[in-house]
């Protein structure tokens, strides 16, 4: 069967620039300019989004799948056990909305469940897994029409025109609010609100607080892998900007920070070092760390009272036996 998926419309990532190295091209702009701000400040820092390149992507699905790291796995088991209850409460939506595309697997089951849904309009900075899980899907959903957006989803201000209808509901997954501060979350919660409109629902997936004995292990697996993707910006480092690094000399490390309910994940300079990126260069103590993730955690209480002041109706919440993870369902009246 013929399948229309049109092509993704681009935002323009970054016009105002101040360009370090004009000839590259925007999406590596983009990295350049993070790599040479995070690297030029102390504490030094570099933005999770840039764990996804096709490496980066890869070794987290491989994650998804570590007998430790149980987000997935359970708003999955989520989605598949309460999906019915789920469609029942969020009435008649006929656009879903999902910020950042994630698992396919877990859209799928959200589409199975609404009936009524006949657009589908992912956003994602990365337009190639954007395209990959719209093919995905419209093989399993027949009528359904993808509009996909290579937007950064924390500041789109618009959708595309066929989006502009109601009724709307958005989905966010897997935690990823948790990478936000709460400050920058109930920004967040607010502009999607604006952009979902009156009367739009939101489905958001997010890890709760719990025993450091299970959440660090999820960032520490024995095999290495949640390592393996740390580094991985490293290795990013080297294969798009030029950089000259000897990857060996950084170590990942996870942490647990108690009074700020996160996960912070850093990259240590195992030796007195310097490293080179696009011509420059910067000198690594040795112990010396990059900031590369936060993963923020909540109390059901906790992200209820965040949603609210944010606009939004905390309308229902879901979690696990365990209480390891939760999914909420927002109203915007
Ligand atoms: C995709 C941001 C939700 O914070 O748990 C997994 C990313 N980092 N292991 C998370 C991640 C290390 C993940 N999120």
């Amino acid at each position: 069967m013929e399948r229309d998926i049109p092509h993704a419309i681009v935002e323009d990532l970054d016009r105002s620039s101040s360009l370090p190295c004009p000839r590259l091209d925007p999406a590596r702009r983009d990295f350049a300019q993070a790599v040479l701000a995070g690297f030029a400040t102390k504490p030094r820092s570099l933005p999770c989004r840039f764990f996804y390149d096709a490496r980066g992507s890869a070794l987290f699905e491989e994650i998804t799948q570590l007998e430790e790291y149980y987000p997935t796995r359970v708003e999955t088991a989520l989605l598949e056990a309460y999906g019915a209850e789920i469609a029942e409460r969020m009435g008649d939506a006929r656009v879903l909305v999902e910020f950042g595309s994630g698992s396919s697997r877990k859209t799928s089951l959200l589409l199975s469940a609404l009936a009524g849904v006949s657009l589908y309009v992912p956003i994602d900075v990365a337009g190639e897994s954007l395209a990959e899980a719209a093919e995905w899907l419209s093989e399993r959903h027949d009528g359904l029409a993808i509009r996909p957006l290579v937007a950064d989803f924390t500041k789109t201000r618009t959708l595309p025109v066929a989006a502009r209808r109601p009724r709307k509901l958005g989905f966010f997954s897997g935690s990823t609010i948790g990478n936000l501060t709460q400050t920058d979350a109930r920004g967040f919660l607010a502009n999607a609100a604006r952009l979902l409109g009156h009367d739009a629902a939101f489905l958001v997936g997010v890890d709760l607080k719990k025993d450091v004995g299970i959440l660090l292990p999820a960032y520490n697996d024995r095999r290495g892998v949640t390592a393996a993707f740390n580094l991985n910006l490293l290795e990013r480092i080297k294969r798009e900007l030029d950089g000259d690094i000897d990857v060996d000399r950084f170590a990942h490390d996870a942490i647990y920070d108690e009074a700020k309910g996160r996960i912070e994940m850093h990259l240590v300079s195992l030796a007195r070092q310097t490293v080179r990126v696009l011509g420059r260069s910067f000198s690594f103590a040795k112990g010396e760390r990059i900031h590369t993730e936060n993963s923020h955690k909540y109390s059901v209480e906790d992200f209820q009272a965040l949603a609210h002041s944010a606009g939004w109706t905390p309308a229902h919440t879901w979690t696990d036996a365990n209480r390891l993870f939760s999914l909420h369902l927002l109203r915007f009246d």
